[in-house]
């Protein structure tokens, strides 16, 4: 459901609300309360999260219409948000990663994009050839004399998947990540085809889009990348993707164990700083409790992604992995109208600071963040118009 400008009062004659007595907002809540669907609210937007197949065509056009009533009644009804927006209001408690599979585009709109709740879908790139091609060897013979930085460290790919191969917990090798496969392994991209279902309104594909500070190649392919690691490696940080993208990672080989936590959970994380998507704890998997004493009160949600799974991480949510074999997966980011208000901020700030050199100007600083950002909303709201979700 696009949550976007819709008047309470401008239903139109398709709708079948229009021929029933409107209900009281507060009844209307507490029937969907009823049948599980729980509401909150994040930045200034409506949220929602329905058992399968509750939501009615009929139900889903009476929230969408009367969104604007339902904000203001969670609002009143919990007066601590009426200042900030930003408190969630019975954010229901996750616990688990689903696993699904056939899951549909509008399915996965409606139960985990806008919802902003993690999922894993078993069958998404079951037509990958690379689940039948892609093993370490296969990059050790194909791939052998191609240059690759680790941690800051120039491989050759065959000398690197040895290491690969050797490592376990009690050694575990370095990651390999933030490897471009369009720009160094072209020909693989045709492995990787069909691309997924699932982001298939990705608007960072937008050519309307121009992220001044990406590289613009790496943007157009939605920062696609290969990761390999050996079994014991974890992923060094716990983060949440930069820009408050969201993340498909697609296992080719190997096994991995997620670890989440959901938005609410940042106060026991020690991000770097208020506004950082980094942990400042190093290993969550041995964390330091005196140093870091909140970390006690956080709650982690783990699952297991293997051969031909994929997860979808959304916006904002922490999470970092550990390999329990080695270890083959592609990743790529993913920008909707679901995650474009905290996309827009973060951009807006990240250019903001990379005018380091106006510093003393900061009448012109303003004006500028505020230029950028109105620059940002009309080209959101021109993106939402050309959405057909
Ligand atoms: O699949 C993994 O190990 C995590 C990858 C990840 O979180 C990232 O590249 O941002
Ligand atoms: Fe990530």
């Amino acid at each position: 459901m696009s949550l976007t400008k819709s008047s309470p009062n401008n239903h139109n004659s398709s709708n079948s609300s229009v021929d029933k007595p409107m209900k009281m907002v507060d009844k209307f809540v507490s029937e969907l309360q009823q049948l599980d669907v729980k509401l909150w609210i994040e930045g200034d937007r409506l949220r929602y999260k329905a058992p399968k197949e509750t939501l009615t065509p009929d139900l889903l056009a009476q929230m969408k219409d009367r969104k604007e009533e339902i904000l203001s009644f969670l609002i009143q009804s919990n007066p601590n948000n009426a200042s900030s927006h930003e408190s969630l209001i019975a954010q229901p408690e996750y616990t688990t990663v689903e696993k699904v599979a056939k899951l549909s585009y509008k399915e996965f709109v409606n139960s985990y994009l806008n919802p902003l709740h993690p999922v894993v879908i078993t069958d998404a790139i079951q037509d990958w050839k690379a689940l039948s091609t892609w093993t370490p060897e296969f990059f050790k013979k194909n791939y052998g004399s191609k240059e690759v930085t680790v941690d800051a460290q120039r491989y050759q790919l065959r000398n690197f998947i040895d290491l690969v191969l050797a490592s376990n917990e009690d050694k575990p090798c370095s990651y390999l990540k933030d490897t471009d496969i369009p720009g160094l392994f072209p020909e693989l991209l045709a492995d990787i085809e069909p691309m997924l279902l699932y982001s298939q309104y990705n608007w960072l594909l937008s050519p309307m889009l121009y992220i001044p500070a990406a590289d613009p190649v790496k943007q157009r392919n939605a920062f696609l990348e290969l990761l390999i690691a050996g079994q014991g490696t974890k992923f060094p940080i716990l983060h949440f993707d930069y820009w408050h993208l969201h993340a498909f990672i697609m296992q080719v080989y190997g096994e991995k164990e997620f670890t989440l936590f959901s938005p609410v959970q940042t106060e026991y994380l020690y991000p770097v700083d208020v506004s950082s998507n980094r942990s400042l704890i190093p290993d969550i998997h041995q964390p330091d409790l005196e140093q870091f004493p909140l970390f006690a009160k956080a709650t982690p949600i783990k699952v297991i992604v293997k051969p031909g799974e994929t997860i979808f991480v959304p916006s904002g949510w922490w999470h970092t992995t550990r390999m329990l074999t080695p270890s083959i997966a592609v990743t790529m980011n993913c920008l909707t109208n679901s995650n474009w208000d905290k996309f827009s901020q973060d951009l807006t700030r990240d250019l903001v600071n990379s005018f380091t050199s106006f510093k003393n100007h900061q009448g012109k600083l303003t004006i500028l963040e505020s230029n950028i950002y109105s620059y940002l909303d009309n080209l959101g709201k021109l993106l939402v118009s050309l959405d057909p979700n």
